[in-house]
């Protein structure tokens, strides 16, 4: 009788708990079961000065106390990126550079800069400092402050000390957190931090705009979540931003003009003080440097090659006991440090590159100033790995190299001797119709294969080019170490009146390689940089340039550690347009590249100019100095 009733409720209750046929499927909370999880990963708002609340995820392995902390505050996804796979294992859930870290007791925090993905807010690309171009009463800085001071103040498994990364974005906001920083934040590494928009990051470089960047807008601020690149399709990239007769052409053509970020970069061409106002390197330098930091960059970088040398020379004068502050350059693309950095392109490395480095030095030194108890580390001021002689070096300064100048001579060779010629130029027709391409195949250069690797393409594509100017120098007898950014010194000249001026200098490989064919007389860039000729006085104030004058071009190329081995040759390849990564140049002078009509782009005679006055060169930064170049380069 008592089993007959049990039995008759059991099924009451089933009835009564049964889901509707039309119950919609998605909206019911769901929270994931793990009950083998290695890990515990929180969802929080936090809240900041405003009351504005920021989604923060943070994770660490089960049973962590005492632990250190390591932020990033990102416009990637905290979500996404702290749940890689689905997974029950800390590992597999966090980016593959956060493992030796969670597993030796770190507590890794994303969050959700505000505005973006999950986080409350109003959304600024690369929001200003509060100030003149800031009127609220947030920033970064005040963003990263109220975070910390939540973290140490709420997360029980913590030792109470920050550390603070991330790369490219994130390094941008982790060098926001070092403009007044809280006090827990004991030390930073920032990754290819963008640092200065207009000067060499990512929008322009010395004023030339980088106009295949456009896909960022559209993916960063058409929607709050996670966007798409303009809506091209996969078409031939040379083509379709040449068939749109100008940049402005094309910003039109996709209605980008609609987006602010967009309008704002057009409104603002050359470097005026709203531009001069957002540059890190000069707000920190300003400023004590309180916390010890890390600054790593890749030496082919092809987004951020500008912010982490210019924050070095801004901070490095500061550091006087050398024990503050350090600069790592890897053989990387952007971001390449927390990838596999076993190779790049058709190079090899000496192994994975970047699991050296982040195991070698940067966990020990975020171990010494954050983990309880953690010997101290002996930071190397400068480390950099020698690309060509396949070792990491450490070094006291950057760069370590003494100038030496490599002049362009005649018969577009290259010497050691400063021309003794009265007046010898070699001239070149640089026609905006037929723009020099900066990837040997023009394609679709959105593929995320080629655009990581396109500053170690080969440059023969280039060289063969009628209007490329190509200087070579003998093989080298000895290997030239090549230590610092190298310096272009350029005197050039135009029919126009506006050019860019593009400037690569080359290690060429032997021409016989059976051991690695796609080695064989490759052209590697060393250092490729553009300057865009109307601000050749004034970045604030440009100006037409007067047709056939020559004038001194002067700007430096990304930072290096370059070894050319013997054997190998130096080359200077010198062009006015890189297309399409950078819009071309009218050559004729208007006051708004942005507004140019596609009847103002006009061909136009170049000449290089490699005389007694005006002996264009490159300031080499060589390790030995003058009598290592002479060993080598001396006929
Ligand atoms: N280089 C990218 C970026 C940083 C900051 C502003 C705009 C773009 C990045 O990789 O995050």
């Amino acid at each position: 009788m008592i089993r007959t009733l049990a039995l008759a409720l059991a099924l009451a209750t089933s009835a009564a708990a049964q889901t509707p046929t039309m119950a919609p499927d998605i909206g019911a909370p769901f929270n994931a079961v793990t009950p083998a999880a290695d890990y515990i990963r929180r969802e929080v708002m936090i809240p900041m000065r405003d009351g504005v609340k920021l989604y923060t995820v943070i994770v660490m392995k089960k049973g962590t106390t005492n632990g250190p902390i390591l932020l990033t505050r990102t416009v990637y996804n905290a979500a996404k990126t702290t749940s890689r796979n689905p997974s029950q294992q800390i590992t597999e859930i966090l980016p593959v550079s956060d493992a030796e870290l969670v597993t030796d007791g770190y507590i890794r925090v994303y969050q959700d800069v505000r505005g973006r993905n999950k986080s409350e807010g109003d959304y600024v690309i690369t929001r200003p400092l509060r100030g003149p171009l800031n009127a609220t009463a947030t920033d970064h800085s005040t963003d990263a402050w109220d975070t910390i001071d939540w973290l140490v103040k709420n997360v029980p498994e913590t030792n109470g000390r920050v550390g603070i990364t991330g790369s490219s974005y994130p390094g941008f906001t982790s060098l926001m957190a070092l403009v007044d920083p809280h006090p827990a934040l004991k030390a930073a590494v920032p990754m290819s931090p963008m640092v200065d928009g207009w000067m060499g990051d990512d929008w322009f470089h010395n004023g030339a705009f980088r106009q295949t960047m456009l896909d960022y807008f559209t993916a960063q601020t058409a929607t709050k979540g996670d966007g798409d690149p303009v809506a091209t399709g996969r078409r031939d990239t040379y083509g379709e931003f040449l068939s749109a007769g100008s940049v402005g052409g094309y910003i039109a053509r996709y209605g980008l003009d609609q987006l602010p970020g967009v309008k704002k970069l057009m409104e603002h061409p050359s470097y005026d003080s709203w531009w001069q106002g957002q540059a890190l390197d000069k707000i920190l330098g300003a400023r004590p440097l309180t916390v010890p930091t890390m600054l790593v960059v890749g030496q082919w970088d092809q987004e951020d090659s500008y912010g982490a040398p210019a924050v070095y020379r801004a901070l490095e004068p500061k550091d006087t006991g050398n024990n503050m502050l350090s600069l790592v350059i890897g053989p990387w693309r952007h971001s390449g440090v927390n990838y596999d950095g076993s190779a790049l392109g058709v190079l090899k490395f000496a192994g994975d590159t970047g699991l050296q480095f982040r195991n070698r030095v940067m966990k020990p030194f975020l171990d010494a100033h954050l983990k309880t108890g953690a010997p101290a580390f002996d930071a190397p001021p400068v480390f950099t790995y020698a690309v060509g002689a396949d070792r990491w070096e450490r070094h006291d300064r950057f760069p370590a190299g003494e100038t030496v100048n490599l002049y362009l001579d005649d018969r577009f060779s290259l010497s050691l001797n400063a021309p003794a010629a009265k007046a010898a130029h070699d001239d070149y027709v640089s026609d905006p119709a037929h723009p020099v391409p900066f990837v040997p195949v023009p394609g679709n250069v959105r593929d995320r294969s080629v655009w990581t690797t396109w500053l170690v393409s080969d440059q023969r594509h280039a060289s063969v080019r009628p209007d490329v100017v190509t200087y070579v120098s003998q093989p080298l007898k000895a290997p030239l170490q090549i230590h610092g950014q190298p310096q272009a010194n350029l005197f050039a000249s135009t029919s126009g009146t506006d050019s860019d001026w593009v400037v690569k200098l080359i290690d060429v490989f032997p021409e016989e390689n059976s051991a690695q064919p796609d080695l064989a007389g490759l052209q590697l860039g060393i250092g490729m940089e553009i300057f865009r000729g109307r601000y050749v006085k004034s970045f604030e104030k440009p100006e037409p340039l007067t047709p056939g004058k020559a004038e001194h071009y002067r700007f430096l190329l990304p930072g290096v550690n370059h070894v050319i081995p013997a054997g190998h040759r130096l080359m200077v390849q010198v062009q006015s347009s890189w297309f399409p990564l950078y819009d071309r140049n009218p050559q004729k002078y208007v006051p708004n590249i942005f507004t140019a009509r596609p009847e103002d782009y006009k061909q136009a005679t170049q000449g290089v100019w490699r005389d007694s006055v005006r002996p264009s060169h490159i300031a080499l930064p060589v390790i030995g100095g003058a009598a290592a170049a002479r060993a080598a380069l001396a006929n």
